[in-house]
């Protein structure tokens, strides 16, 4: 469904053609001239920024700030489908729900570790989730009302969110560009599996079809906010795109990646049956695009702000979480300092 593009290395994994490496970051306290020439160096011929090359503070910050929301996604993206595994209709149906919550646990942890080859620390970034220091998708603080509601989340927030993280593969950030990769074949699976459930659910009685077209219906207009603000105009956010394209961390804005899964999601729409909640979706024979009507990006905003239909449950069930399983942490602390005691060299006498 989205080609192969994941599995490109990119222009470059290797830095054959890097230029010669002046200094090692770690042991530069200043980001000298020849530090930045060569980082620049870097990002012109699109090779790859690793964890030990000295980089822009700017640069830093970015990337802590996107990684550290995209891990936070992942994880509070777990509840509104957990929140159907005890009542999917059938074994088949649990078994695959909670292996996708699973892998959607499995991308938060491949995410945080990438953030902290940045210098940060996973309990520091969890701290700000928890304190609404820093955000998390927008599309998680909406509800699961009925069982199509775990399909639509499928086709179309995970549809979305491989759209927008195909080219995160290419990222110049090495570790995050890394993670994508294994990411984004399991996000296309999950894709997959949530079309199957509307499909079947398309094809079932009177009430199962109204179920999938009122979950389509209610998913839609948040799934094309996940995009995040348009690139210009009154509802513009000052924006980080500009510069994170320069950086060759975005590879697209935000409003080519929105037209990118109109045009895909459509089609699949039809073939299911589905009628999508806008009446100025039309085909643009000059434009070789679908266009789409307005979004709401008053509630975008107003949904970032906290005042979306759920944010406070999903806040509060992620600390809850994050109290509960303080003992699996110290278990794990008291392990490691264990197996490091058995390392140690036996103390002569
Ligand atoms: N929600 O200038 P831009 C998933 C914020 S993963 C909340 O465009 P940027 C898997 C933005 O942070 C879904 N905030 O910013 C799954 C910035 O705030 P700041 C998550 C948003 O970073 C599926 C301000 O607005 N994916 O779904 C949103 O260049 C199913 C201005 O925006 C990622 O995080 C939003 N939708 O571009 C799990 C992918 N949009 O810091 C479970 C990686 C924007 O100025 C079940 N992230 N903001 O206060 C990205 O690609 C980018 O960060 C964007 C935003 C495109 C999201």
């Amino acid at each position: 469904m989205y080609g192969n593009d994941f599995a490109q290395p990119g222009a470059a994994d290797s830095k054959a053609a890097a230029p010669p490496h002046p200094l090692n970051a770690a042991e530069t306290p200043d980001y000298t001239d020849a530090l930045a020439e060569y980082f620049d160096g870097l990002i012109e011929q699109d090779q790859r920024v690793e964890p030990r090359d000295a980089m822009p503070e700017a640069y830093r910050t970015t990337l802590v700030r996107q990684m550290a929301q995209h891990a936070h996604s992942e994880i509070i993206g777990m509840q509104p489908e957990a929140n159907w595994i005890t009542r999917a209709p059938s074994l088949r149906r649990k078994a695959i729900l909670m292996a996708k919550v699973q892998d959607e646990a499995g991308h938060g942890l491949y995410l945080y570790s990438a953030a902290e080859t940045l210098g940060v620390d996973r309990s520091e970034l969890l701290d700000k989730l928890h304190s609404g220091r820093q955000k998390y998708s927008s599309i998680f603080n909406y509800p699961t009302l009925t069982w199509a509601d775990a399909g639509a989340i499928g086709w179309l927030v995970d549809g979305a969110a491989i759209m927008n993280q195909v080219p995160l593969c290419r990222c110049s950030y090495g570790p995050y560009a890394r993670a994508m990769i294994r990411v984004c074949k399991e996000e296309s699976f999950h894709q997959r599996q949530g079309f199957e459930i509307l499909w079947v659910l398309a094809r079932g009685t009177e009430e199962q079809r109204a179920m999938a077209q009122d979950a389509a219906n209610r998913w839609w207009w948040p799934a094309l906010q996940m995009f995040g603000p348009p690139d210009t105009g009154e509802h513009a956010s000052s924006g980080h795109t500009a510069q994170s394209m320069a950086w060759g961390i975005k590879r697209f804005s935000n409003d080519d990646l929105r037209q990118k899964f109109v045009d895909m999601t459509v089609p699949q729409a039809q073939k299911l049956g589905i009628t999508l909640p806008d009446p100025d979706l039309a085909w643009n024979e000059e434009r070789g695009h679908w266009d789409f009507g307005a979004i709401d990006w008053d509630e975008f905003w107003r949904v970032l702000k906290g005042d979306g239909p759920c944010n406070e449950q999903r806040i509060r069930t992620r600390v809850e979480a994050h109290e509960e399983g303080a003992w699996v942490r110290e278990a794990a602390d008291a392990y490691a300092a264990k197996q490091a005691a058995r390392r140690q060299p036996e103390a002569v006498a």
